[in-house]
């Protein structure tokens, strides 16, 4: 393998601060309350915490609206309690990367004040502004007919200046301008190298291929006649200066901090667009989230994101593919994730949260795909317990996320009960509340996130007397202690799990999911390498496993069990033919 940097096999473990342990009883989680549980962390056996904004912010979208880059909101606690964090995290031999919003501000953001203040400010240019139209009435319309993420326009008109500013998400995150030069000094100053400079050790970087929009500011092309906004990614995804802002970052800031970062990179689905972020020789990036998979039963078009479309497991096994060998040949590198803070739950999206029992087979079924994963693999709080979405009798008021409240405020504009009922129900799949939910600690009351009479800012789950990490650390059957097993099974073998190359088996086959991994590194005598076959029965149905001894090309009494879900050394004999437990992966 030669010499790898660190970040390539260690595992990255994403805390929501909101939602993961709250000290001082406002409901609130916060970074006293993160701190008291990095030996939780710790022990889990990763290696990185990466924390969602903490920063000054009204809140409008959780922190991902920033107003103060060098302040820590109060709820979460002090700069003071950053140093601690970054101190306690390192005395456990942990590294610890904040999340970097620089897309955006708040419209609350000192820079955006007075850029908006007037039109001949210094500040002005730092964002994004635009005169209006006028149609043949006169009356006024936005520069474009784009379409924000968060559902309406991307522009907001503005009294005072008589201009529109643009925002790809909320009117409350108005886009910087990176065009700017000093803009961009500030970003790199103020938001990067002061937190740098405290000792963090790299970022999360928020939307990052959306920096540079195109410049020519035109209309999309009308994909649904019956809205006036329309889906635009294409004109600031990726755009004409994206790589020389990135490769600017990281020669000015990342490179001489030694930071480690990754990229959040949406709408960018062809390897051919990823690679330039992730090549080693451009610079830029150490590693991206690629979405395909993550956007797997989104509906198509921006409006319609929230209407569930199925897809069978031949898709997620192709995404999967896909994604794992598009760096082969390249000096790129991989990540693999199947949850954030963005999407529902993984064990109802890719498994089976029918029944305890299903949802305790598959939740060990999807641990061991993932940690099999070819990349740096990343872990979102509660992934570990197999925490599940919220459950389905919880009305839209429990939904916080401004997405989820837009996306239904604008089925039910729409008067057509059954786009209401279908938003709903993919909400209850997809949205990006149920990953947002109190973290559950125990069986006390709020689950021993917050103490006993707190009102938690999110409510807590019904099942978190059966589901939580007290119950699962002390049972050697739970997912908690199978994520444990796997995480040391992953780096014990990394060369095959973290650095090996993936074949997928049988691609048609809507029940199991199977694939080689093969490490490059030379073993035993004869030279040759060392290989591993993972199969996953994706199903409730027993199913005949395939033929080991031939999939790996060797002799059965070659082939040792190095991991499997139910704990069996021997693969079940029904009727004489080996098979496959539903949902047991090996
Ligand atoms: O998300 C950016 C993004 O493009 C999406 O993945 C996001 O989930 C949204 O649902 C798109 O419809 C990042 C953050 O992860 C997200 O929490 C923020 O809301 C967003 O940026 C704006 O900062």
């Amino acid at each position: 393998l030669g010499k790898q940097p660190w970040w390539k096999d260690a595992t990255f473990y994403q805390v929501y601060p909101a939602s993961f342990k709250d000290s001082n009883g406002d409901g609130w989680g916060d970074l006293p309350g993160l701190i008291s549980e990095l030996d939780y962390i710790s022990d889990l056996g990763v290696d990185v915490v990466w924390v969602s904004p903490i920063f000054e912010s009204p809140q409008k979208d959780m922190g991902y609206d920033v107003s103060d880059y060098q302040k820590i909101y109060e709820p979460y606690g002090t700069n003071g309690d950053v140093d601690t964090l970054l101190r306690e995290s390192h005395k456990r031999g942990l590294k610890v990367i904040l999340d970097l919003v620089v897309n955006h501000t708040s419209i609350e953001h000192e820079w955006f004040k007075r850029s908006r203040s007037s039109k001949d400010d210094p500040k002005r240019d730092w964002y994004i502004w635009k005169p209006a139209r006028y149609d043949e009435n006169g009356i006024r319309h936005p520069p474009t007919n784009w379409r924000g993420y968060f559902a309406g326009p991307t522009w907001t008109w503005d009294e005072l200046t008589q201009e529109y500013y643009l925002h790809l998400y909320a009117p409350d995150q108005p886009d910087l301008n990176w065009d700017n030069d000093d803009c961009r000094e500030a970003i790199y100053e103020e938001t990067m190298r002061f937190w740098l400079d405290r000792g963090v050790d790299g970022f999360r970087i928020d939307t990052v291929n959306k920096y540079s929009k195109r410049r020519d500011f035109v209309d999309a092309p009308v994909t649904d006649p019956t809205s006036a906004d329309q889906p635009a990614p294409e004109m600031w995804c990726n755009g004409p200066r994206i790589h020389e802002f990135i490769h600017e970052m990281h020669r000015k800031v990342l490179g001489p901090y030694n930071a480690v970062s990754v990229g959040e990179l949406s709408n960018t689905p062809h390897p051919s667009q990823v690679i330039p972020y992730v090549s080693a020789a451009a610079k830029e990036l150490d590693m991206v989230f690629e979405f395909s998979m993550i956007r797997l039963g989104n509906g198509n078009g921006f409006g319609a994101k929230y209407i569930y479309q199925p897809f069978p497991l031949s898709t997620l096994k192709a995404v999967t593919h896909k994604w794992q060998s598009f760096i082969e040949g390249t000096d790129a590198w991989a990540t693999a994730f199947c949850e954030n803070h963005d999407n529902g739950r993984a064990v109802n999206r890719f498994g089976d949260a029918s029944t305890p029992e299903w949802w305790l087979k598959s939740s060990k079924t999807l641990a061991l795909w993932q940690a099999t994963l070819t990349g740096t693999l990343f872990l979102y709080q509660g992934q570990e317990i197999g925490m599940t979405n919220m459950p389905e009798s919880w009305g839209i008021e429990e939904y916080k996320d401004i997405e989820s409240g837009n996306f239904y405020a604008e089925a039910v504009e729409s008067g057509d009960e059954k786009r209401i009922q279908a938003t709903m129900h993919g909400l209850q799949i997809m949205g990006r509340d149920h990953a947002r939910i109190p973290f559950q600690w125990d069986s006390s009351p709020n689950a021993g996130f917050s103490s006993a009479d707190a009102k938690p800012w999110m409510r807590v789950h019904d099942d978190y007397r059966d589901i939580n990490a007290a119950k699962q650390t002390n049972d050697p059957g739970s997912i908690l202690n199978f994520y444990k097993y796997a995480l040391k099974m992953r780096k014990e073998y990394r060369d095959l799990f973290v650095f090996g190359s993936f074949e997928l088996l049988d691609p048609d086959n809507e029940s199991v999911f199977a694939y080689i991994k093969e490490s490059s590194v030379p073993r035993g005598l004869d030279g040759a390498s060392r290989k591993a076959l993972v199969i996953l029965n994706m199903s409730q149905e027993e199913k005949v496993c395939l033929d080991i001894a031939q999939a790996l090309g060797c002799l059965l009494t070659e082939v040792n069990l190095l991991i499997g879900t139910t704990g069996q050394s021997e693969v079940a004999l029904k009727g004489g033919q080996p098979t496959l437990e539903g949902w047991e992966g090996r």
